[in-house]
């Protein structure tokens, strides 16, 4: 149709090539809904069947033991193909069930494969099984919101990412009420089997509702889920049962890819620091992976810098006979001279640029920080136990918390026996800038944790770096190098003696290959007053506009550019690793349920290797709880994992750090990890980090 000026907007809409750039779905969507994801050895057979073993220990806790006592006693149970099984067997796996699946916590990529793994083997194991979906996370549990999942619906989300279908929400059922009201549905459904697919909270909610549906006859299972890849599960010998979570590798790609272009940006038009925090509430593994991807010229990891010890401290003190406890663990003002120290290094060799990774816990990890968010998570806890109305709706502006504090720090100066806010606290408290007090004062979520992504971690540690450089500089120790070269370019042209002005401008001229200003010299007056003492230039003459130019080609700016990854990477499309991985433990959990088990996870044991040599197991999550402070209180759950300082990803990144740095003339050593990639061939076949953590563990 050739589009004449009169062609109505309805024949221009209804052009076919206007119809195909506008459909919501575009090519790349239809090949991931079209791809068949690899199945597991064990499920090519018609049936499966589990085998308990006793080959992993753990460690019981007496709460666990307590509490859940008719699933502490659970095994790993490993998952069997089989092609025939007597009839018994054969009734009771392919019996007709309903099934339902939640989504709690945060949206990982492949959450939409755990469902089409569950559908696909239920419905293959009978036809006339039924899932239900309960929409909105775990509010959908307890107040019966669900939806039947048909072929339609599954379909349109295989190999997506989020959570769309269902979506998810982080209600935690911790209530007699909601406990209650939660069986109620699942009678009312009449459901043989709960799924609840989510984080070390919600597979710890899981463990909870198995043990009190038990008497129902509903069997409650887990699938370990987030981008945080917290959830990794060994035993007590070191036995690696789950290696990560799902998730994981879809958002650490999705964050590499972006980085990865901001250390291209920044290296071309080099005048940009770029600051990127990138999530994981808690522990460091994304940003571990992202430095592993990107060779980014710095990233904090916020376990090795709980783990540091200021050693100059504790010589000092060692010498004054003394004991300074403050040697112990990183302060902010710490990690803020470190940071400056990393700018000033490589902008001494001509790079005020580069690209800083920051997780997004890392407060965490910064002990006088720490302190503040234990302290107030009580004093809102003990606020919400005792008053009607919660703290945050009591006490609705900044200075009403504060004015609060105030009293309790009051209080504690007249009761000695109350120690949860002292004098001390309020003014350490006072001194902070009012965003950052906002920021740890902010609601707790529902499973009581501090919500780190809200808090403009970046920026409070950014106010501190600009201040430092900013003495630095005055004190002329922050300066841009010139490379030699360019220095003798500039003043030949303008016919100047670069051996008669570079010893009386440069500390280091004829030593290096970048030249760095005097420190004496700051300024255009500073640099006068230099020229004239060495004779270069009389009283009252201009300085040679070639000086003065390479001499404010010196002085640094310090710009930066912030950004944050987290959301954006937790709704990417998931990685063929994550959609494979996915589809088999939704397939896991249903031969779980098959065989009657419950209070297990389903997990996939050999990540790191071959597809091949997957092996799909079910893990019992009540042995993997401990006491945690949560709330003000200890509470069960299943403890996280975080970077372990001593494992070989950690340590291959720190050996890197000087390489990656580049704080030395010549190129930057910036990888490119690229974008993801569904269809095609690529390298990224599983995360760096799983693999590097392996080596030795499989020799
Ligand atoms: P889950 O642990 O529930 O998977 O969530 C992980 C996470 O993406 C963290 O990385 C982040 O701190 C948090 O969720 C953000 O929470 P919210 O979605 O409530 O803002």
């Amino acid at each position: 149709m050739p589009v004449k000026e009169t062609t109505s907007l309805e024949e221009i809409l209804n052009h076919p090539t206007v119809q195909t750039a506008t459909d919501d779905s575009n090519a790349e969507m239809l090949e991931r809904r079209a791809y068949s994801p690899l199945h597991c050895e064990v499920f090519s057979h018609p049936y499966t069947i589990l085998q308990e073993t006793d080959r992993y220990r753990f460690e019981l806790d007496k709460q666990a033991e307590k509490l859940l006592p008719d699933i502490i006693a659970n095994k790993v149970q490993l998952i069997e193909g089989k092609n025939s099984v007597d009839d018994a067997v054969a009734r009771q796996y392919g019996k007709q069930r309903n099934i339902g699946i939640v989504f709690s916590g945060g949206p990982a990529p492949g959450g939409h494969n755990v469902i089409a793994g569950l559908y696909d083997a239920a419905k293959k194991a009978n036809p006339d099984s039924r899932v239900y979906g309960f929409l909105v996370g775990p509010d959908g549990i307890v107040e019966n919101e669900a939806v039947e999942l048909s072929d339609d619906l599954v379909n349109r989300y295989r190999n997506l990412g989020g959570f769309t279908m269902i979506k998810t929400g982080r209600t935690k059922i911790d209530s007699k009420e909601k406990m209650a009201l939660s069986r109620e549905t699942c009678r009312r459904l009449d459901l043989d089997a709960l799924v609840v697919v989510g984080g070390d909270d919600s597979n710890t909610n899981a463990a909870f509702l198995a043990q009190e549906m038990m008497a129902d006859g509903v069997q409650v299972l887990g699938v370990p889920k987030t981008i945080d890849g917290d959830i990794q599960v060994r035993d007590v010998d070191g036995s690696v049962l789950c290696a990560m979570s799902f998730g994981f590798h879809t958002a650490a790609r999705a964050f590499a890819t972006a980085i990865g272009n901001l250390c291209t940006d920044s290296s071309s038009d080099i005048k940009y620091w770029h600051i990127c925090k990138v999530m994981g509430r808690v522990a460091s593994h994304l940003a571990l992976e992202v430095a592993l991807q990107t060779h980014a010229n710095m990233t904090l990891i916020g376990e090795d810098l709980a783990d540091y010890t200021d050693k100059t401290r504790l010589a000092k003190a060692q010498a004054d006979g003394t004991s300074d406890y403050n040697a112990y663990g990183m302060t902010l003002r710490h990690l803020s001279r470190i940071i400056c120290k990393t700018i000033v290094s490589r902008t001494a060799v001509g790079k005020n640029y580069g690209v800083i990774v920051i997780p997004e816990g890392l407060l965490e990890f910064i002990n006088e920080i720490q302190v503040f968010i234990v302290k107030l998570n009580t004093i809102i806890a003990e606020y919400n136990q005792t008053h009607d109305k919660d703290f945050h709706s009591n006490f609705l502006r900044l200075e009403d918390k504060l004015e609060y504090l105030r009293r309790l720090a009051q209080r504690s100066r007249e009761d000695t026996s109350f120690r949860l806010w002292h004098t001390r606290d309020d003014d350490l408290f006072n001194d902070i800038p009012a965003f950052f007090q906002e920021g740890l004062l902010m609601e707790r979520d529902s499973h009581g944790n501090f919500q780190f992504s809200q808090v403009e971690t970046e920026k409070v540690l950014l106010d501190l770096v600009i201040d430092y450089l900013n003495i630095l500089k005055e004190e002329g120790r922050y300066k841009v190098g010139i490379q030699k070269d360019y220095f003798r370019k500039r003043m030949d042209d303008a016919g100047l003696d670069p051996d008669r002005y570079g010893p009386e401008l440069f500390n280091n001229f004829g030593i290096d290959e970048y030249l760095l200003v005097k420190s004496g010299i700051i300024s255009v007056k500073t640099l006068n007053q230099a020229l004239e003492n060495a004779g270069l230039i009389k009283t009252g003459e201009k300085i040679p506009s070639a000086v003065e130019k390479i001499f404010k080609k010196s002085m640094p700016s310090f710009k930066t550019q912030i950004h944050f990854y987290g959301y954006d990477g937790r709704g990417s499309d998931p990685t063929r690793f994550d959609c494979n991985y996915t589809y088999n433990l939704g397939l896991t959990v249903f031969s779980l349920i098959a065989s009657e088990a419950t209070g297990q996870m389903a997990a996939i044991k050999n990540l790191d290797m071959d597809f091949s040599k997957w092996e799909p197991i079910g893990i019992p999550i009540a042995p993997l709880m401990h006491l945690e402070e949560r709330k003000g209180k200890l509470a069960l759950v299943i403890e996280k994992s975080i970077v372990d300082v001593n494992s070989v990803a950690f340590r291959v990144v720190k050996a890197q750090r000087v390489k990656w740095l580049a704080a030395a003339p010549g190129d930057d050593h910036y990888r490119r990890p690229g974008p993801i990639r569904f269809t095609g061939k690529s390298e990224e076949d599983r995360p760096i980090t799983l693999e590097l953590n392996a080596i030795g563990a499989n020799d």
